[in-house]
Formats: structure tokens, sequence, C-alpha cells
């Protein structure tokens, strides 16, 4: 082929391109189209941006998109790790117990002690308020980056649900979080007249409310056997074993049905109220069901004692994450609850500030209130 060949064909190419007659778009259905995709927008707006999850993703608000991180750790479920990520934050959390403690609080000997003090200190402040979720998102955190800078784990915070397990029909002591080589070892010794925690089984059997589960005496087995604590338990300062008592009778509190039936609640105010629970309601929700469900150390102020408050508040605050999700234009920032345990009252705001003591500088509940931001930076799988 030649030269003008080559011209020929092109100018003929180009001929017949121009020459192709363009689909005519009929104009009654460019405006019908405007209006559906107007009425959809409506919608989306009205009634909230996780009601058409398919159609549009996820909104931010304007200027957020800087905060949010790039690559975000993502906290699994327990029985979803692998052994060998198993091992890995359990060897880490033993690093943290093996560290000598820098908080210089009551009882605080090991860098593990002193999550424990700081959560007993704050306890009376940091339960039954505004704050509580977001407080215990930022103290997972910290705990959380401790593992990560001092002990060298690379992972992720893992969580529990513990309502895979009532939904197992099996007891509670056969859940993977109790496997005495992957998991956090099993019940406590059997004492034969142990009387609760609080010492307040029988009255609280008396009352209705739930039999005393086994145990209460030091944890046996797994890699936290003997582990030795000295803040707690409770408001004491005790050289102690981590003791348990798990609660199969504390299943009914733990269901997926009482974890699903908080996501309708649509303000802040109902969903804090009734996730967390006594004395504010009248019979146990999820968050103080799970931690008498594991007893002893665990429902008590000392709780961070056992490595499984870790797992059971990422579950929690996966929850809150949850519930935020389904509606998120309007739950994002929503935030109410005394700031104070006692009166006067004043309602907590997104400036509000939560101390961390000497564990972290403090930050503010608008600092928490997305888990994929710059400064948490991680999502729930
Ligand atoms: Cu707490």
């Amino acid at each position: 082929m030649n030269m003008e060949d080559v011209s020929r064909k092109t100018e003929k190419q180009t001929t017949l391109s121009t020459e192709t007659p363009r689909p005519r778009v009929p104009s009654w259905l460019i405006v019908l189209s405007t209006i559906i995709l107007s009425a959809l927008v409506a919608l989306h707006t009205i009634i909230g941006f996780g009601a058409l999850p398919g159609i549009f993703p996820k909104p931010r608000p304007v200027g957020t998109e800087s905060r949010l991180c790039a690559r975000p750790a993502i906290r699994q479920e327990w029985r979803t790790l692998s052994n060998e990520q198993k091992l890995e934050y359990i060897t880490a959390v033993q690093c943290l117990h093996r560290l000598p403690g820098i908080s210089h609080l009551q009882g605080a000997k090991t860098r593990f002690d002193d999550f424990a003090a700081v959560h007993v200190v704050s306890a009376g402040a940091i339960h039954h308020v505004g704050h509580f979720l977001p407080w215990h998102r930022r103290f997972l955190h910290v705990h959380e980056i401790a593992l990560r800078e001092e002990c060298g784990f690379e992972g992720a915070l893992p969580y529990w649900d513990w309502s895979l397990d009532v939904a197992s029909g099996r007891s509670l002591s056969e859940s993977p979080v109790f496997d005495p080589v992957y998991g956090f070892g099993g019940n406590g010794l059997d004492i034969a007249d142990y009387n609760g925690s609080f010492e307040n089984h029988t009255l609280m059997v008396a009352a209705g409310w739930v039999a005393p589960g086994a145990g209460g005496g030091c944890v046996t087995d797994g890699p936290f056997a003997e582990f030795m604590l000295s803040v707690g338990p409770g408001l004491n300062i005790t050289d102690h074993c981590l003791s348990r008592a798990i609660n199969d009778n504390m299943q009914k509190f733990l269901s997926p049905a009482r974890v699903a039936e908080l996501m309708p609640l649509t303000t802040f105010e109902e969903f804090r109220i009734e996730i967390e629970g006594t004395p504010v309601t009248k019979t146990f929700r999820v968050h103080d069901g799970g931690h008498i469900a594991v007893g002893g150390d665990m429902q008590r102020f000392s709780s961070p004692n056992d490595p499984l408050f870790y797992l059971h508040h990422a579950f929690l605050d996966k929850i809150w994450w949850d519930w935020v999700g389904m509606n998120f234009s309007s739950r994002l920032e929503d935030i109410s609850g005394p700031s104070t345990v006692n009166p006067p009252y004043e309602d907590v705001t997104l400036d509000f500030e939560l101390d961390m003591m000497m564990l972290a500088p403090p930050v503010t509940i608008r600092e928490v209130l997305e888990t994929p931001n710059q400064l948490l930076c991680h999502i729930y799988e």
C-alpha cells in the first residue's frame, strides 16, 4: 500500500465516521432520567445514608477526607485469626506484663498493670456518663499502641463476639477465647462457697437476677494461668492471681438478638444507656453482661486485669461503630449524656476531653468519632 492509498483509506475512514448518524436521545428521556435521579438523591438525603448503600457510597462530612487514614488496621473476631496471629497477640500481652510500669499509680508494677490502675482511678468518672463509649475507645487504642510500640506487635486488637458463642448453644467456657493454647485459658479454680466478686451472689439470686457461675479462683490453664496482678481486685491493691467465674446464666444477655435490638435505637442517648446496662437499666445489658459472664477480675473496676477486657470492649466499640454506620449522617456526631456521675450534671459535647492520665495525651470526643481516622486508624471486620 503506497502513501496515496494510505491517505485515501484514512480519508475514507474519516468520511465514514463523520457520516455515521449519531443516536438521538429523545428529550423526554433526558427529562425523565433527571426526575428519577433527583428523586433518588432526595430520598437518600431524607432517609439516611445507610439506606441505599448499594447506590451511593457512605459519604463523609465535608472536609473529613484528609482525616481518614490510608491503611486502617483491621480488627478481627478472635476465632477468625490464624493460630499464629492468636499467639502473636497473646505474646504481646505477656510482654506488656513483663515490662516495668511507668504510671506510678498505686499498685501498678507492670505496663500491663498501668492500664488497670488508670481504669480503677478513672472508673467513677467514665461509666454511666456520656463519654463511656468514647473513653473506652481511646483507652483500647492507647493499649494497642503500647503493644505495638513497646512489644513489637504488628497486628490489630482482636475482638470477642460472645453472641456467636451464645448462638452455638454451648457453654461459654467452650468459646475459642477460653482455649488453653490458642486462647486466654479457661475458668478459675472452683471455690465451693464462692459468692461472687462482690460477695453478693446470694442476694442476686434472691432478687431473681442470675445464679452465680462456678469457679471464682485463679485461672489454672493457658497462657494466663497464675497470672500475677497488683492492682485490684476492685479498689483493693493486692498481689493476686487472675480469677474468673464463667457464668452461663448470663448468656441470655449476650445473644445475637440483644445486639440486634440496639441497632434501631435512634438516639445516642438511648443507645449508650442500652449498651452499658446496670445500674441505669434494671437488668443487665451487653456491656455489664459480658463483664459478669467472665466474672472474677473482669467483674470489678480492675477489669483490665483480664486480657479479655480488651476483646470484650473492642466488640462493644464495633457495635457502636456499626450503629453509627446504620445512619451515618445523623449518628456520627450524635453525643449526649452527663459529663459527671454526680450532679450538677452537664451534657458532654464533642469538645469534651478524654483523660488517659499518664498513659497518653487527652483527646476530644470529636477526635474518636470515626475509627478509620488518622488518630485511631482501624476498622472492624
Ligand atoms: Cu470501663
